[in-house]
């Protein structure tokens, strides 16, 4: 698999985030010294079966879980201090040492505790207001880089200069008092347990969340790093680094189902602007994409199936797949796989390979649909188009193929794949012009195939 690894690489999530990057990531890690986060937060979730043992991180990059290899957060992420030591005790409580190898960004701007009360109020507010929720996972992710986009936030950095960083807190709390306030008088809202250990009198108190942030800092010190500098320098010694996109393209800010996405750029480009390294430390770039697709939270999804009434194609995707999500519990919602969205994101990414993965879920089904375009204002696209309220208005067109009853579970071989099989990925790859490298066929590290 030398086209992939002995270079430094980018795996993002093709579609709605939920692909199965954590498996490929750490299955790349074989040959990294290094993994990097570069966006979103502790929304992301992703599962790895390690001899048989499940393990869901969400903040540390998948790397972690391989003695030796360095874990960047870089400057992209949203850091909570709070979820990022829960998560670093789940991990020592298994036997991972990780602190020695967990370097931090000084510029990651930092989630505290109203950043998720402010976004679970406003998707109240859209509730009660008619408007569909965004469908977040309520982690405080958009509130957050609100803060650093208006130049405001508390920073990693700020964490060694008690001063500084209590002044800055004040003024943070001021403005967001101020919004807190506004939601909770105008609306019945309760908080509940998401500020209650900070909240007198209807606001946030200072001295709670500036202790605890204080406590964290201590902690986190140690791992506090320029981690452009260190990615530069890892490159010039010539080591290997993985960068793990979290969540997916069409959640993307800007080329994502806009507004129903995250805060952050989840395409590939941002491996670059989100830990500090320049475009061209990037080598190849691996999107990973599920045999068929899902999504969690609101917003349009043009091949949506039914997946709650038992018997139907989308009802096996959904329990066969078991789609819920890893950081919330939430069911996904399961459709047909789509090409033409697939085509937006290779293109938004500069795909190199793709990666199919959860190829085995779709055994048993008699016939596949797969959508090559859409219908939209009485003309036939073959891309998806930009932002919620034009995708929601497509038509898919779909193509149907034919299923295959043999089990794919853990093969490694292609030609060991059944020919519907086979004949499912050839047309995946010739509608989006993007070649396959690997199919996964079950979530355990060795059962994949690699293409070339
Ligand atoms: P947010 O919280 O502001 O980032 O939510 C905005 C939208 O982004 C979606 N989103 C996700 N979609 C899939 N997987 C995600 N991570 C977890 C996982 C999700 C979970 O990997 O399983 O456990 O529920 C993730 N994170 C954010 C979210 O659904 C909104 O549509
Ligand atoms: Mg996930």
């Amino acid at each position: 698999m030398t086209a992939i690894k002995g270079r430094n690489v980018v795996v993002v999530g093709t579609q709605w985030g939920d692909e199965g990057k954590g498996k490929l990531v750490d299955w790349l890690t074989e040959s990294a010294q290094g993994v990097v986060r570069f966006q979103g937060g502790h929304n992301a979730g992703h599962t790895l079966v390690i001899n048989g043992i499940k393990t869901a991180l969400h903040l540390i990059p998948s790397g972690i879980m391989r003695p030796g290899i360095k874990c960047y957060i870089g400057n992209g992420v949203v850091l909570s201090a709070a979820k990022l030591f829960d998560e670093i005790a789940g991990l020592e409580k298994v036997g991972v040492e990780l602190r020695s190898r967990l370097r931090v960004s000084e510029a990651c701007p930092l989630i505290l505790p109203f950043h998720a009360a402010l976004d679970v109020a406003r998707e109240a507010a859209r509730e009660q207001g008619g408007v569909e929720k965004i469908g977040t996972t309520g982690r405080g992710i958009g509130p957050a880089y609100e803060d650093k986009i208006a130049r405001r936030a508390l920073r990693v950095q700020d964490m060694k200069f008690p001063e500084r960083f209590a002044r800055k807190l004040r003024e943070l709390l001021d403005l967001h008092n101020h919004v807190l306030t506004t939601y909770l008088n105008s609306r019945s809202f309760d908080f509940g347990p998401v500020l209650s250990p900070y909240m007198k009198d209807g606001e946030v108190q200072f001295q709670p969340v500036y202790d605890e942030a204080m406590r964290h800092a201590e902690l986190l010190r140690p791992m506090m790093a320029d981690v452009s500098r260190e990615l530069n320098d890892a490159h010039l010694n010539g080591e290997n680094l993985l960068f793990e996109g979290a969540q997916g393209t069409l959640l993307d800010i800007d080329h994502g189902t806009y507004p129903f996405v995250t805060s952050s750029n989840c395409v590939a480009g941002n491996a670059a602007a989100g830990s500090g390294v320049g475009p061209g430390m990037l080598h190849y770039v691996l999107g990973i994409t599920k045999a068929y697709c899902t999504r969690v939270g609101g917003g349009p999804f043009p091949t949506e199936l039914e997946w709650e009434v038992e018997g139907t194609p989308g009802y096996h995707m959904s329990t066969v797949g078991a789609e819920k999500g890893v950081t919330t519990g939430r069911s996904r919602r399961c459709g047909w796989f789509d090409a033409a969205l697939l085509k937006r994101s290779a293109q938004v990414n500069g795909l190199t390979g793709l990666c199919i993965t959860k190829l085995d879920v779709l055994d048993g089904l008699k016939e596949l649909k797969l959508c090559t375009g859409y219908m939209l204002d009485g003309e036939l696209t073959d891309i998806l188009p930009m932002g919620a309220d034009d995708i929601a208005r497509c038509e898919p067109v779909y193509e149907t193929l034919e299923g295959w009853s043999d089990s794919t579970v853990g093969i490694t071989q292609y030609d060991q794949l059944p020919t519907a099989a086979r004949l499912y990925l050839q047309r995946i790859e010739q509608v989006t012009g993007v070649p396959i490298h690997v199919v996964s066929t079950s979530p355990d590290r060795d059962h994949t195939i690699m293409m070339r």
